[in-house]
């Protein structure tokens, strides 16, 4: 296969009905804040522990088609010595490679963050690739308040996101384009519509100038949502409608899936939101998932480090698994929680 061939074989893989992306793929120190919030200590042994029910957790193929993994878990064995990119590839879940390197202040630009990690890029993505990873994943964000983001963080983290694309492209991985703006605030949800707009405009402009293939990519955003300190929510209708808008006007229609992350958003939230996404009739392209803590969330709870909790914790994963593979068709409902 050349390399074209390559990428549209995964996105074919990455790309079906009922299914989405889990995002597995905390650094180190977002593992610990999680891991602290259930008193349990983030060590290399505890992680790997974690991360081996979820990826051993029978059945999760049949609603997540790839699974984005943390540089650590790469090299890590399951419980039953499988390395557990192999674990993940066992049940048809594509395993795929955060490859930033976090983020950090822009100089000159207060208030706004730049994402690191470009130098030494390609050669680090073939050591990922002969490690099992067939897709890569790059978060930038953008703050929302009053003076941000300004021009300059919107630029360069759009230019940033389209290296990075263009150099996984070249090495043969679909790049997964991540621009996050985040919910923290108190803004409106037309601020944060007015803010995507002008983010996307740029990552596509920027993609365009670097000859990113639009058919072999897949776009990770935010939805369009009131910033969690607003007076009011927004109904899963309303953020329907927001985002598409802005969406349709910014996101050309070669992009083959939208994998929304859920951000902040409650699971139960994260899950009725892309099912009203789901219900504004045909769109241009697959709307799905790529949920990290919407997905982890109650499986975390579960488990409490404790492995005796095992099954609880993969019925509980399984479950928000199987509803978002729902919502990602239109088919769920808020009855469905106390069913499944
Ligand atoms: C926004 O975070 C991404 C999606 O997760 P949520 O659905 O929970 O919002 C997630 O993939 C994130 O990029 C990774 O967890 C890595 O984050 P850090 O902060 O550890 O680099």
């Amino acid at each position: 296969m050349n390399v074209q061939q390559t990428l549209q074989a995964t996105i074919d893989e990455l790309v079906q009905k009922g299914k989405g992306i889990l995002a597995a793929d905390e650094s180190n120190p977002t593992m610990a804040k999680r891991f602290k919030a259930i008193g349990v200590p983030s060590t290399e042994e505890t992680r790997r522990s974690y991360r081996s029910l979820i990826l051993t957790t029978a059945g999760l193929g049949e609603h997540v088609s790839g699974v984005i993994l943390f540089e650590e878990t790469l090299e890590q064995l399951a419980d039953d010595g499988t390395p557990l990119p192999e674990s993940a590839a066992r049940q048809g879940i594509v395993p795929g490679i955060k490859v930033d390197k976090g983020k950090g202040p822009l100089a000159n630009a207060p208030g706004d963050e730049i994402t690191h990690g470009l130098d030494g890029l390609e050669e680090r993505l073939e050591k990922y690739r002969d490690q099992g990873a067939r897709f890569a994943k790059w978060r930038d964000v953008y703050h929302i308040s009053a003076s941000t983001p300004g021009r300059l963080a919107i630029e360069t983290n759009a230019e940033v996101l389209a290296r990075y694309a263009a150099i996984c492209q070249m090495q043969g991985l679909v790049p997964i384009v991540e621009p996050e703006v985040l919910i923290d605030g108190d803004h409106s949800i037309e601020r944060c519509a007015q803010i995507t707009e002008v983010v996307l405009h740029e990552v596509f402009h920027a993609l365009h100038r670097h000859r990113v293939v639009l058919e072999h990519m897949l776009l990770k955003p935010s939805m369009v949502i009131p910033g969690k300190d607003h007076a009011r929510k927004a109904e899963p209708a309303q953020v329907a409608e927001s985002t598409i808008r802005i969406f349709r006007r910014t996101v050309p229609a070669a992009v083959p899936s939208i994998n929304f992350l859920s951000g902040g958003q409650t699971p139960e939230e994260a899950t009725a939101n892309l099912n009203a996404l789901n219900c504004l009739g045909p769109q241009p392209w697959e709307l799905s998932f790529s949920y990290g803590r919407a997905l982890q969330e109650p499986a975390l709870k579960a488990w409490n480090g404790d492995a005796a909790n095992a099954d609880r914790m993969q019925a509980a994963l399984l479950k928000r698994a199987k509803l978002n593979g729902a919502a990602r068709d239109g088919r769920y409902g808020p009855e469905m929680e106390t069913s499944a």
